[in-house]
């Protein structure tokens, strides 16, 4: 395929509201836009979304940067690619660095897709025409919390996801069933128990969740196997699965019910695939997880949603629910819980050309 240059823009926004759990506050988000472009001017467009600290995952925006700047652009660059799907094998020589490798994908993807004149998620065999829509409630603060469920529950999303700790989860779920017992509610611990929980962890059993999401830590998979059988609630791994190993590894020690894809933790589209296949073929139903992301990564986000096993409405929301404005064109919108896919090519959206120039902080040109 023809590739021409490469550029890296790194931008930054607040959040409408600070996203917070027990690890941490997101105020501000920082992302790197990675742009493909060809000689005929065509633009494929990914993003890299680590955090500015190693909280959630050990990339951040500087070692992101570092990664595409050093190895993953010179080394694409200098090679002809025939296909995108050469890219795992151009980049087995450099380890991890997930985000780094699914943001220059996302974007060569996006680039190949236009070129080909086909939406994005068709090329890996997405069938739906619209996607259902979730949202993450991220407080510290019971009543906060319940007034953005009545908020959000305007837009008909499909499932909230509430994040808990040992220290709020029973009051927290107390309270939410209390005014809605029957809205689809999950639950991310994001690493907040240990095995010494199984007692309490026994007792969310009583609040009817789709799933508990990363209860124990955040590099295990044989300690959840062990959680599993003591509890009802089907555990779901996020931070456990950084690869088609990983999830292989899962199913097989019957980690988990379910398995949240982040196509970017897991190093970009071909490796979630994989995921969504194996699990696919193993019954085990996915749904793809969010990064508080910006649109480029949200509309990546849809196209990969729009396969056959994503049968569980995932952290897809509309770009309003952390946004004053966002990168694309037209924005992402909920109705009635459900986000319509687009059939343009590539990527489907537009990007706000005028808005991403607002948020461009540095920006730098590859050739
Ligand atoms: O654990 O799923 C998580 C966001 C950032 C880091 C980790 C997680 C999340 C979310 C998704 O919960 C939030 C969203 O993108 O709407
Ligand atoms: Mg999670």
């Amino acid at each position: 395929m023809k590739l021409s240059s490469i550029s890296l823009k790194l931008i930054k926004a607040p959040l409408k509201r600070p996203f917070k759990t027990h690890l941490g506050t997101v105020s501000d988000r920082e992302v790197i836009i990675v742009e493909a472009i060809d000689e005929d001017g065509l633009v494929g467009y990914g993003e890299a979304v680590p955090f500015t600290s190693p909280w959630y995952t050990e990339e951040t925006t500087k070692t992101c940067f570092h990664m595409l700047d050093d190895f993953l652009i010179p080394l694409t660059l200098a090679s002809q690619i025939g296909h995108p799907d050469e890219l795992p094998n151009l980049w087995s020589g450099i380890r991890r660095n997930a985000m780094a490798k699914s943001a220059l994908e996302q974007a060569i993807l996006d680039l190949y897709a236009k070129q080909k004149g086909v939406y994005l998620g068709r090329l890996f065999g997405g069938e739906r025409s619209e996607v259902a829509a979730g949202v993450v409630i991220a407080s510290n603060d019971i009543e906060d919390a319940m007034r953005q469920i009545e908020d959000f529950s305007g837009s008909g999303y499909q499932r909230y996801k509430i994040k808990i700790n040992p220290q709020n989860d029973l009051d927290f779920l107390a309270e939410i069933r209390r005014a809605y017992p029957d809205i689809p509610l999950m639950a991310d611990a994001n690493s907040a128990y240990t095995l010494d929980d199984i007692p309490h962890l026994q007792k969310l059993d009583d609040f009817k969740l789709m799933m508990i999401e990363q209860p124990l830590g955040h590099d295990d998979i044989v300690e959840h196997s062990f959680l599993q059988k003591q509890l009802q609630t089907p555990i779901c791994l996020d931070e456990s699965i950084n690869s088609f190993h990983d999830a292989k590894s899962a199913l097989s020690l019957q980690s988990c019910g379910v398995i949240n894809i982040k196509m970017a933790k897991v190093g970009g589209w071909m490796e979630a695939v994989r995921i969504h296949d194996l699990c696919l073929g193993n019954d085990v139903p996915v749904w793809c997880g969010g990064m508080i992301e910006f649109g480029i990564s949200r509309a990546h986000n849809i196209a990969l949603a729009s396969l056959k096993g994503f049968t569980i409405p995932g952290d897809i929301s509309s770009s309003s629910r952390y946004w004053d404005g966002d990168i694309i064109d037209p924005e992402v919108i909920v109705e009635n819980g459900m986000i319509q896919v687009p059939d343009k090519a590539g990527i489907g959206f537009a990007i706000n050309e005028k808005r991403l120039k607002e948020l461009t902080t540095y920006s730098k040109l590859y050739k």
